[in-house]
């Protein structure tokens, strides 16, 4: 017998797999050739974050494999977006960094997760990118 405790906890994991399947279906859509080449497939489906911790925003980015999963995203102004470092234990660690300076997570090792709200203006784009790996960059539209 499972507890209904348990059974929602199932819930909120399946509910985040979801996510991570529609991020994947988005950057495949979108950037086709580079999934080809490097792209996280399925194996961003293993990052599990506990969807209860009120540390996770509304809209999350995957770092995997080096990269912002989905490079970039379109949100409404308010929206909290929470980046999670989904790459392996043991690799190096990232940071979710503001191109001019407006925000900068700490270091995030493996499993490590940063959230920001955004209550900028909207029409505003913000590049960001890591500190420790330039090449990955992303871009977060507030509309
Ligand atoms: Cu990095």
């Amino acid at each position: 017998m499972t507890s209904p405790i348990i059974d929602s906890h199932k819930v909120a994991v399946a509910a985040i797999v979801v996510n991570v399947a529609l991020a994947s279906v988005w950057l495949s859509s979108c950037f086709s050739e580079r999934q080809s080449a490097t792209g996280p497939g399925t194996s961003a489906g293993e990052c599990r974050i506990p969807v209860s911790s009120p540390a996770v925003g509304t809209v999350i980015v995957f770092i995997k494999n080096f990269a912002f999963v989905p490079k970039q995203i379109s949100i409404k102004r308010g929206t909290t977006v929470t980046w999670v470092n989904c790459d392996d234990p043991g690799t190096d660690s990232h940071t979710s960094t503001s191109d001019i300076g407006l925000w900068s997570s700490p270091t995030l090792a493996s499993g490590g997760i940063y959230s920001r709200t955004f209550n900028d203006p909207t029409g505003t784009v913000f590049d960001y990118h890591c500190i420790p790996h330039p090449f990955m960059e992303g871009t977060v539209n507030v509309q």
